[in-house]
């Protein structure tokens, strides 16, 4: 049934709910332990939806960004070995192929820590990062970094045209699926690149979720999920054609979007948009046979744990990660069953996990527990961690769920 109250926030469609996963803390909001932290935890109602005529799949109700970006940003994308050479390739290639002249220089928006911009410092090219918390600001200003916090809109893109100019390249690499108010990132993009400039996007691509069944990509922060379709309806309200996509398969599956003022097209974008088309990413009925295969791997891995537990075995889980919080929430899995999560990012050490309060230890002593199972809810980065903890002699059974459960012995 279609909720007039609910209008696709691409092209104002009227859209109908999709999935109802409850009541969600938002993802990367970690708790100190405390009894009136705990008790005053915030929760909204996470229930999604698909536009029928763009393909934009959304939450439809997302809450206030202030309480999802701020001061105490846990996600430290530099953590990963793997994710800073992807974007050291990245920056190169803008390097060789963008910046030209002495006047050209690249805006990351959602610089984070500054994964992308530390290649700019080592190769002393001109840039900007914007972003919205302002500890991830900190910590990457402590970098080198040209940083500044705040919300990306046409305000703060005048006030950077007065102040620098405008931007060779406008990035944006896992940010634009966080905000809300897409139509305010484009106008301030359409403000400030430069007639030949370029705009690069990078998040996790919506087919891909489908195909596996990571129901997990959806929570607070990721209240979009992106596809070649709904992209290029946003980006052609301002002028901005798709002329390229490249496919990764970094965060279980990522697209980076090419987009300028020229109507030129790659064939790989022709090649995606008839796979979307394909696959009905427009279509309530997909989204049906998704919630089917969303439940199914919250079942088995519900059903692993109860029946390994019941058997006595120890189980711990690796990643405290913003997807594992859709799925410990919606399938109800808390430290009845899961004792602890291991994590490297200092900013997540000793809190718990939202909603389901599960303690959060320092991962260097990992290899010292020797669990039975750990649950890798860092999936994505399963080669990387891996091998690591193999280095380090940590003897356990590394278990994925993903789309189906497989247990891998760490040595
Ligand atoms: P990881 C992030 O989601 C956050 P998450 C964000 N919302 C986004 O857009 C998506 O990515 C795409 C830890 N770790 O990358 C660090 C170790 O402990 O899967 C992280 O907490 N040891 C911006 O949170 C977590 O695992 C290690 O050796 O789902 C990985 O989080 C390594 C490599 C990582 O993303
Ligand atoms: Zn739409």
């Amino acid at each position: 049934m279609f909720n007039s109250a609910f209008k696709c926030r691409v092209c104002d469609n009227n859209l109908s709910i999709t999935i109802d996963f409850g009541l969600m803390p938002i993802a990367n909001n970690l708790l100190e332990q405390n009894y009136e932290v705990v008790k005053s935890e915030y929760k909204f109602h996470m229930q999604t939806a698909v536009c029928n005529k763009c393909g934009c799949f959304q939450i439809v109700k997302v809450p206030d960004k202030n309480l999802m970006f701020n001061n105490t940003y846990t996600y430290f994308a530099s953590q990963s070995k793997s994710m800073t050479h992807h974007f050291q390739i990245l920056g190169d290639s803008i390097m060789k192929n963008f910046v030209k002249d002495e006047s050209d220089y690249v805006l990351d928006l959602g610089s984070n820590d500054g994964i992308f911009l530390k290649n700019f410092v080592d190769n002393e090219i001109d840039h900007l990062g914007v972003d919205a918390s302002e500890n991830v600001v900190n910590n990457s200003k402590s970098k080198g970094i040209n940083a500044i916090c705040g919300f990306f809109n046409k305000n703060l893109c005048e006030s950077i045209i007065k102040s620098k100019g405008k931007a060779k390249v406008i990035i944006s690499t896992n940010t634009m699926h966080h905000i809300e108010k897409c139509h305010e990132v484009l106008e301030g993009m359409d403000l400030l690149l430069k007639d030949d400039g370029m705009i690069i996007i990078e998040d996790p691509y919506l087919p891909d979720m489908l195909k596996l069944g990571s129901f997990e990509q959806i929570y607070a922060e990721h209240n979009f999920i992106w596809c070649c379709s709904s992209y290029k309806t946003l980006f052609e309200k301002y002028s901005f054609f798709l002329n390229d996509v490249e496919h990764f398969s970094i965060h279980g599956g990522s697209m980076r979007y090419y987009f300028s003022r020229n109507k030129e097209r790659s064939k790989s974008v022709d090649k995606y948009l008839a796979l979307e088309k394909n696959i009905k990413v427009a279509d309530n009925l997909t989204y049906e046979n998704f919630k089917i295969k969303s439940e199914n791997v919250c079942n088995k891995l519900k059903n692993f744990l109860e029946e390994e537990k019941s058997k006595g075995k120890r189980i711990c889980g690796y990643g405290a990660t913003a997807k594992s919080s859709t799925l410990l929430n919606f399938a109800k899995i808390d430290g009845s069953l899961i004792e602890c999560i291991y994590d490297s990012t200092p900013a997540k050490i000793g809190k718990i996990t939202p909603g389901t309060h599960i303690p959060i230890k320092d991962a260097s002593k990992f290899r010292f527990e020797n669990f039975d199972y750990t649950i890798l809810f860092a999936w994505n980065l399963k080669n990387e961690i891996t091998a690591k903890e193999k280095k380090n002699g940590a003897r356990t059974t590394w278990v994925e769920y993903v789309p189906e459960i497989k247990l891998t012995n760490a040595n």
